[in-house]
């Protein structure tokens, strides 16, 4: 018998164990019961896979010679975005989706710029929105331009927006169909699927790698979809003064324990509900996760993996409390 694989997702499909992945009522049809659900219902259903499965679908690309796009997600951009090129050293464009959450008056050349200088060796950084259909037209030409034969390979955290870019590509560019599952859940995408956009060029999508620290990790669904924003975010600035707080719905608190006055702009989705506290002194909501002390310096962001970051202006110590298995760390300011 031949395999099959779900157009969707990837999955080997089956008729046989409604209980196991790639499950199909009848292997006539082209999409699993769960890429079918998702797409008409918006339903999800959670899947794990190990990160050592995922790093050899990496490997697997390293070993090619074909041309790479690392996909990130401009509001989640990784700690560490080099470690990449320790499994994969092929060429490798680094694309910054999703710009269109980002607030109108971040410039795309202050993005590049911020990673430039942090010495990250990729063949050229490109800021798009596959959503919005932004800049994918300068991308194509770049892929031409880079490209070292006909396959090209999207690689990416989960929810970067790797399915989605290769959607908007094959609908821009080509008259084929193409029907890549996507959703704001982590793991959607669960295998390889390559699709010919032309006889030139074939995209290869792949699963994204599930981050361990990512938020995303560590919540029902219904927070999940108010956590990924749709539209613009519209950063939120709190003044504070030392034992004065902010409290993100009921999972996040940020406490400034130490420092002058000072501005905090949150850059997280537009749906999720904030607080700020006038007195944190016996207060005790979310004192009850884990708490994490800071020294921030001028100008520094805290990054919560999954969801945003926080703007900090001026120095000072803050005390986050939060799920103990959620990552949160310090950088330069992005914006
Ligand atoms: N606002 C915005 N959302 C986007 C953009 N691109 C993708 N998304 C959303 O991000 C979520 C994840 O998109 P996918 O295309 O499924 O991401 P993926 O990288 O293929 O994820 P995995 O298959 O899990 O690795 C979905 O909710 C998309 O609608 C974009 O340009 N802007
Ligand atoms: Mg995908």
């Amino acid at each position: 018998m031949t395999e099959k694989r779900c157009v969707g997702c990837g999955v080997l499909l089956q008729d046989e164990n409604v209980l196991q992945e790639g499950y199909t009522t009848s292997l006539e049809n082209d999409i699993c019961q769960r890429c079918f659900r998702m797409k008409n219902y918006g339903e999800y259903q959670v899947v794990t896979k190990s990160n050592e499965e995922y790093l050899n679908i990496l490997k697997s690309v390293g070993e090619t010679k074909d041309l790479v796009l690392y996909v990130t997600d401009l509001l989640n951009l990784e700690k560490n975005l080099e470690q990449i090129r320790s499994i994969i050293p092929n060429k490798m464009l680094l694309v910054l989706n999703k710009k269109d959450v980002l607030p109108k008056s971040v410039k795309e050349d202050k993005l590049k710029k911020y990673l430039e200088d942090k010495n990250i060796f990729f063949e050229e950084i490109i800021v798009i929105s596959a959503n919005k259909n932004y800049n994918i037209d300068y991308l194509l030409k770049r892929i031409k331009f880079y490209q070292t034969s006909k396959n090209v390979y999207v690689v990416g955290h989960t929810n970067a927006g790797k399915s989605s870019l290769i959607n908007k590509l094959i609908k821009n560019y080509s008259d084929k169909k193409c029907d890549l599952t996507m959703s704001p859940l982590p793991s959607t995408t669960l295998n390889l699927v390559k699709i010919e956009l032309n006889d030139y060029l074939t995209l290869i999508d792949t699963p994204g790698l599930v981050e361990a620290g990512s938020i995303l990790n560590h919540i029902d669904e219904k927070l999940l979809k108010k956590i990924s924003p749709t539209k613009e975010i519209k950063p939120r600035t709190y003044q504070l003064r030392k034992n004065q707080s902010i409290i993100i719905e009921d999972f996040i608190r940020i406490d400034y324990v130490e420092g002058e006055k000072n501005s905090f702009t949150l850059f997280i989705s537009n749906d999720l509900k904030v607080k700020r506290l006038l007195n944190l002194i016996n207060n005790n909501e979310c004192k009850d996760l884990n708490k994490i002390t800071y020294n921030v310096k001028y100008d520094e962001d805290l990054v919560i993996n999954g969801l945003g970051f926080v703007k900090i202006v001026n120095k000072g110590v803050i005390d986050v409390y939060i799920d103990k298995d959620v990552e949160t760390f310090m950088r330069k300011s992005l914006i």
